[in-house]
């Protein structure tokens, strides 16, 4: 464990906050050394979309909650960071969607594998697939370690969310029928682009708003849930991301970047 004192007012203390429980998680075996790597590019994005949640992420996170509600059979695939970042933010969801959760690894191992399972039975998953045997199905067309899937889980899905993915697979699942919902603060990833819906947001304040519009808009009935998925176009709502990002750096420029310098 490290044992860094992060002061309450430190002007990036949220961050720092996050930063620690990742390089924890990955001391407990749970992210992989990679994890702590992609976090500092999700930090990098983080920084220039200015880490809050956007207008667009949140016609995103609308989208999600319907195609949630509209699937039959979804599935949340959850990795090393994900479950270092949200693990009860994800059983949340999963219960009040009707998901199943399975573990799908990019570095996997038997330890990562049993690590993440119980994370996420401590936060109250009820059942976890994906881990040992139970991944005894194949994606075609992926040579990684994330073609492994479970046969209950998301081989069987209509619907797959994978927050912080690396790539191949969202066009994988894509090819072979399935919606995918990704959560990914780089706009230009292959995986934001191949993905259904994109939530160009963090991890750590997408996921519980994602909980809290799928409880609002459940009462809203399936009509309400189509009608938001025909009129969402994740093309065009990644576009509106990459126009924020250039947007926020006119404004920093133009304010004085010196100044704004310290603060970050
Ligand atoms: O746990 P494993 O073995 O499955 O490995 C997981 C990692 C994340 C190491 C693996 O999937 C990987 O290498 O991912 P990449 O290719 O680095 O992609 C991760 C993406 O997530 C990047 O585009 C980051 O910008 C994004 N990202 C990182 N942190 C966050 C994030 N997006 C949302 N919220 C975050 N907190």
């Amino acid at each position: 464990m490290t044992d860094a004192r992060i002061p309450d007012d430190h002007p990036r203390a949220k961050s720092l906050f996050t930063r620690e429980k990742l390089i924890n998680s990955y001391l407990e075996g749970i992210v992989a050394a990679s994890g702590l790597i992609a976090h500092g590019r999700g930090e990098a994005f983080d920084y220039l979309l200015g880490e809050k949640t956007s207008k667009q992420a949140l016609e995103a996170i609308e989208a999600a909650a319907a195609m949630f509600l509209t699937a039959r059979n979804p599935v949340i695939s959850v990795n090393g960071n994900t479950a270092a970042l949200v693990a009860q933010e994800v059983v949340k969801l999963a219960n009040v969607t009707g998901s199943k959760i399975e573990v799908n690894l990019f570095y996997r191992s038997r330890a990562r594998e049993l690590a993440i399972k119980k994370l996420l039975e401590k936060a109250g998953a009820r059942e976890v697939l994906g881990v040992g045997k139970k991944a005894s199905a194949r994606i075609p067309e992926l040579s990684s370690e994330r073609r492994r899937v479970d046969p209950k889980g998301i081989l069987a899905a209509d619907l797959v969310m994978v927050p912080l993915e690396d790539g191949d697979r969202t066009e994988a699942l894509v090819k072979i029928g399935k919606k995918v919902i990704a959560v990914d603060l780089n706009p230009l990833s292959r995986t934001a682009v191949k993905a259904s819906v994109t939530i160009v947001d963090n991890i750590v304040r997408s996921a519980p708003k994602l909980v809290e519009t799928v409880e609002k808009l459940k009462n809203q009935g399936i009509g309400k849930c189509k009608e938001i998925l025909r009129n969402f176009d994740n093309r065009k709502n990644l576009a509106k991301s990459m126009i924020l990002i250039r947007e926020n750096l006119s404004k920093l420029a133009a304010e004085g970047v010196s100044e704004r310098g310290r603060a970050m």
